[in-house]
């Protein structure tokens, strides 16, 4: 039996992952800020596969630091593939007229706290010279779109730190990947417009957009596949998405 460790495991991406990994016989580690979630989320998948609940947010480094080093018992304390899910969007404005706040939220959250769970974890995996690391980015990694600016750039850094540990840890037979989704139906847009509900459910009307479900199919795949494979990267889309700024809502 493998362990998976994910990130922003509570809700959307996460929460659809630690599902599908929990029937397919992966021991998980969850990981979120919401103690009272997490705590359903273990009595709900305990009874499938051994589960491990750590409350923290990733921007607290010392915190990450702390709480993965307390995973000393089988099967935690060896994490076979890191999950890298945590992260949101901050506001939709333009670069002059963006918050401050916004832009540190997600630089700390999908930035930095990825970094910060990568560094509490891949030494275990260097040592042990194997493991599997996802990444989840977006298509906004891969195509800026207009107001998008500091969102786009966070996950444009997460492509390139995805290049960057796969160069690195390719000595230590460590496979590493990435999954990047464009619109995918989660409260994604409730957080980027803070609670406006109405705007956020505006960006999924009209089309079907992806579902989390989808998501963690194409992940299930990506950390099912034999040893000698690795999905180095991975965009998926709805069908009626050709691009970050290309939508047929007619679709
Ligand atoms: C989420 C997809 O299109 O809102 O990363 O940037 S999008």
């Amino acid at each position: 039996m493998k362990t998976a460790l994910i990130t922003g495991a509570t809700s959307g991406i996460g929460l659809a992952t630690a599902r599908l990994l929990s029937q397919n016989n992966f021991a998980l580690v969850l990981c979120g800020r919401n103690t009272e979630k997490l705590a359903e989320l273990k009595q709900e998948l305990s009874e499938v596969v051994p589960v491990e609940t750590l409350d923290f947010d990733v921007r607290d480094q010392d915190l990450v630091k702390q709480k993965i080093g307390s995973l000393k018992e089988a099967p935690f304390h060896e994490i076979d593939v890191l999950i890298n899910n945590a992260g949101n969007a901050h506001g939709l404005d333009p670069i002059d007229k963006g918050s401050v706040e916004d832009w540190d939220a997600m630089m700390d959250i999908n930035v930095k706290g990825l970094l910060y769970v990568s560094h509490a974890i891949i030494p275990q995996m260097r040592e042990r010279k194997s493991g599997h690391v996802i990444n989840i980015g977006s298509t906004a990694g891969k195509e800026v779109y207009p107001n998008g600016n500091v969102y786009c750039g966070s996950k444009h850094a997460v492509d390139a730190i995805t290049t960057g540990m796969r160069l690195d840890l390719n000595p230590y037979g460590i496979r590493v990947g990435a999954v990047n989704p464009g619109l995918v139906e989660t409260s994604f847009s409730e957080v980027r417009f803070k609670g406006d509900t109405q705007r956020a459910e505006k960006v999924y009307q009209g089309y079907k957009a992806l579902q989390p479900q989808d998501v963690a199919d194409v992940i299930l795949f990506a950390v099912t596949r034999p040893p000698h494979v690795n999905i180095a990267d991975l965009t998926v889309m709805c069908t009626a998405q050709a691009s970050s700024v290309v939508l047929n809502k007619k679709a």
